[in-house]
């Protein structure tokens, strides 16, 4: 059996980040259903990010995206963060809510658009040395709706060309992480729609460029574990962005629709060693809490990825060889269905407790009057939300 002592100090370990968007109100493209309380600044949702690292001290960091986060002063928001007991993280860029960007953004046929979101990515870099922020994140919601609308190759060089100015603009301890997703809202063709095509791009552009992997961005029934392992095996996952999904990119909480998928990957992480912290993957949230409570929503999540995390580190690796070796197909299956079938919420319990945090950390975020304290105080002004 792994030892116990060994696995509490790997939880310990874990560092999880929080979307800022979390916080704002989402909803869908019929409906965003407003709650109280929402944060109406960048500043008020790092509060609320706080809140989270309070109550289970392994989410130290809150990843922001331009321009939803757009303040005059980044290396004054460091320090707000930093005050509040949070660093800022990852830079996500948005080049996806203008009006120039309608046929695309760096695979734009105009130059101009092009060089314009050029310019956004070298500003968001620009944020990044602010704040000491170590990761890039790109998502581009490049693509085409209609066969011939536009040219496929020339599109990807027109993308390689902006990936290379954004790598070039980055110093030395800097990456650049980017992430693909199968479609939406581009319905024919997507710029960047698998892993295969994101590890192209970070293979040529070298070390530092590294690919996300989304839950929420794969067709149904996807073996997300097999594509993690493989970017592993190959130094090229730089980044998780976690959530769960029904259908498409749903952005529920991780961990809600499959749980047992959750591990399966996690555990492909292990395998790799890519729970040292110097393997550099970088273990992100991101999703929109619709209709349930923000705060308590980022909170389940991180839960339910520390979960995980406990059962992938409880699986019997020893034994798991062993079985292996010998051709025991229901061997070896059992020793992992025994690790994912454990109870963990008594270890994590007392591997609070050890942290000085109490063991509930849903319950005594209830208890602490932050809910009613957010919505009294933020009665007033524009809550955050998609494009603010
Ligand atoms: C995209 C992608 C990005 C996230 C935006 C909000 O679908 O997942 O990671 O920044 O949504
Ligand atoms: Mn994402």
């Amino acid at each position: 059996m792994p030892d116990l002592t060994a696995v509490k100090t790997a939880l310990k370990a874990q560092r999880i980040e929080l979307p800022s968007w979390a916080f704002g109100n989402t909803g869908t493209r019929f409906k965003v259903f407003a709650q109280p309380g929402v944060p109406r600044t960048v500043q008020e949702k790092i509060d609320d990010a706080a809140q989270v690292h309070k109550y289970t001290g392994v989410a130290p960091a809150v990843a922001v995206h331009i321009p939803w986060d757009k303040v005059d002063d980044y290396a004054e928001l460091a320090a707000y963060a930093r005050g509040q007991g949070v660093a800022i993280g990852t830079v996500n860029a948005n080049l996806f809510q203008d009006e120039d960007y309608k046929l695309g953004s760096v695979c734009h046929p105009d130059p101009r658009v092009r060089r314009k979101a050029v310019a956004h990515l070298l500003e968001c870099v620009d944020i990044m040395d602010a704040t000491g922020s170590q990761d890039l994140k790109l998502w581009f919601a490049d693509g085409t709706n209609y066969p011939g609308q536009d040219s496929v190759a020339a599109r990807q060089g027109r993308l390689a060309e902006a990936l290379d100015a954004a790598y070039q603009r980055l110093s030395a301890g800097q990456r650049l992480i980017l992430e693909y997703k199968l479609f939406e809202p581009a319905f024919y063709t997507t710029d960047v729609p698998d892993w295969g095509t994101a590890y192209l791009h970070c293979v040529r552009l070298g070390e530092r460029a590294k690919v996300c992997v989304d839950t929420g961005h794969h067709a149904p029934g996807t073996n997300i574990e097999f594509i993690v392992a493989m970017l592993l095996r190959a130094g090229k996952l730089g980044a998780f962005d976690f959530n769960s999904r029904f259908y498409a990119d749903d952005d529920l909480m991780v961990g809600a629709a499959d749980p047992f998928q959750l591990f399966r990957i996690l555990f492909e992480v292990a395998a790799a060693g890519g729970f040292d912290p110097a393997a550099g993957i970088s273990f992100m949230l991101d999703q929109c809490h619709n209709i349930e409570p923000k705060i308590p929503g980022q909170i389940r999540s991180v839960m339910n990825v520390q979960e995980a995390t406990a059962k992938v580190l409880l699986v019997n690796t020893a034994a798991l060889a062993a079985a292996q070796r010998a051709g025991d197909v229901l061997g070896a299956n059992a020793v992992l269905m025994d690790a994912y079938n454990t109870d963990v919420r008594p270890l994590l319990a007392d591997l609070r407790a050890d942290m000085g945090l109490d063991p509930d950390p849903i319950a005594v975020y209830h208890r602490s009057g932050y809910a009613e304290k957010i919505v009294a105080e933020r009665a007033d002004g524009t809550p955050a939300s998609w494009g603010s």
